[in-house]
């Protein structure tokens, strides 16, 4: 462990903690943030009742929008002169998300990677290929920042090129890779393509993220690479990546939020009630330490349960692997669907390979989908039989008739290193 001490603190004083760092954070952004100033007025609320985490919900959510309103740099709660470091992120429409770092947060944005590094395997001495994008987007520095701090060679490959990782991977021999779960895909497959034994590389950890996946994709990863795949999460408003990451021991029982800095809850999607731990719903965080740009409540819009886990090696608490954005969350004929659940049933069949997408139509009144799925090498795409088979399982899983279209290997378009849309929706389109 990276931090031993404080990865294994006792729930009790880990919350003792949070409620320190959230009463001083309350008043800090009282005086220093207008929108935080204005939103406490509105609310009648003062700074001094928000004692403890328990007393979040008085608050309303910050959301995407009220960064946007804000935007440049409205939000942030540092004069210019105490910021080191500004990133943003691109969304869909409009202007980016842009978010800051005072010196004191660009080291808690190391020290949170560098634990989500040792967690997910790595260990001082060994290379680090960083194949996340270099530039605003927070991938490529802030893995780069974590990993130094940890003791580790980084090769800053950055996102793209794929003939060059692929050189690098077999010259420079890194131990551990960081990338997005498309990307390794694409690694993986370009390898196999070329004759390229995996046995061949030095490759042993691969900490994969910025977008959904599941464990279809990690098994495709794991043997194609030879290596041992964990999720690692984050979003730029909250620091970047490293807000959970998955253990290499523990897979698939979920990442560990690192809560003495970013304190999550799960709310209900429509009434923003907080909901249980383990049930699903919209995972939202408060920054307990960062200075330049700290949120309270903000609406990440990802849907995830979050648990403890009495038999983990770590106190803090974990978050299950993201089902998708709330904004992704397909409406068709009624039933709610997440690619990620295509995914997983695309899984169950040995023939067919996870490089899939979902194209969505509007035909007369009806909405459809229509999987596009590749086969495994060596397998007929014609073959009527395989294709019935999925119909019939997503229909008897998810509820939906969809259409199936079996793809040659190769046929579907691959990651070139950023993050990956599985979904077409050509309704966006026609409107
Ligand atoms: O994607 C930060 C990051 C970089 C995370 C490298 C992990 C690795 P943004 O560009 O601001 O930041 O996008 C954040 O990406 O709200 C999620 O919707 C999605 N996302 C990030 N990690 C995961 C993950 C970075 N492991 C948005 N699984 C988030 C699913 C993820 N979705």
């Amino acid at each position: 462990m990276y931090q031993h001490e404080i990865e294994t603190l006792a729930i009790e004083q880990l919350r003792k903690i949070q409620n320190e760092r959230l009463s001083a954070l309350v008043y800090r952004l009282y005086q220093d943030v207008p929108f935080y100033q204005q939103l406490f007025d509105k609310q009648g609320i003062q700074p001094g009742d928000i004692k403890s985490v328990e007393d979040l919900h008085l608050l309303p959510f910050t959301k995407k929008e009220d960064l946007r309103l804000n935007y440049p740099f409205g939000m942030f709660a540092k004069p210019m002169q105490d910021i080191r470091r500004i990133h943003a992120s691109s969304g869909t429409t409009g202007k980016p998300t842009v978010v800051a770092y005072t010196q004191h947060d660009l080291d808690i944005f190391d020290e949170v990677v560098a634990r989500s590094l040792a967690c997910a395997g790595a260990q001082p001495g060994m290379k680090l290929h960083n194949a996340y994008g270099y530039g605003l987007f927070t991938g490529g520095l802030g893995m780069h920042g974590g990993a130094t701090k940890m003791g580790m060679a980084v090769i800053p490959v950055s996102g793209g090129m794929t003939d060059r990782q692929l050189m690098i991977l077999q010259d420079f021999k890194p131990e551990v890779i960081c990338c997005t779960p498309s990307y390794a895909q694409t690694l993986s497959e370009e390898f196999a393509k070329r004759g390229i034994d995996s046995r061949d590389l030095a490759l042993k950890y691969a900490i994969l993220g910025a977008e959904p996946w599941t464990e279809a994709i990690r098994s495709q990863i794991e043997s194609g690479l030879k290596v041992i795949a964990t999720n690692i999460y984050g979003l730029s408003e909250i620091i970047g990546p490293g807000v959970s990451q998955e253990d290499f021991e523990e897979k698939g029982s979920g990442s560990y939020i690192w809560e003495d800095h970013f304190y999550p809850e799960v709310v209900d999607k429509k009434t923003g009630e907080p909901l249980p731990y383990g049930e699903e719903g919209v995972l939202v965080f408060t920054t307990l330490t960062k200075e330049a740009f700290p949120l309270l409540r903000y609406w990440t819009n990802d849907i995830c349960s979050i648990y403890y886990d009495e038999n983990a090696k770590r106190s803090h608490i974990k978050m299950s692997a993201i089902k998708g954005r709330a904004d992704d969350m397909l409406i068709i004929r009624g039933v709610n669907l997440f690619h990620t659940q295509v995914e997983e049933i695309i899984h169950e069949f040995d023939y067919l390979s996870p490089n899939y997408c979902l194209i969505v139509e509007r035909r007369g009144t009806m909405d459809t989908v229509q999987v596009e799925v590749e086969v495994v090498k060596g397998v007929d795409s014609n073959n009527a039989v395989f294709k019935s088979n999925l119909i019939q399982k997503i229909k008897n899983t998810i509820g939906l008739t969809m259409e199936v279209s079996l793809k040659n290997p190769g046929s579907i378009p691959r990651s070139q290193g950023g993050k990956l849309s599985r979904i077409v929706d050509k309704r966006a389109i026609e409107y």
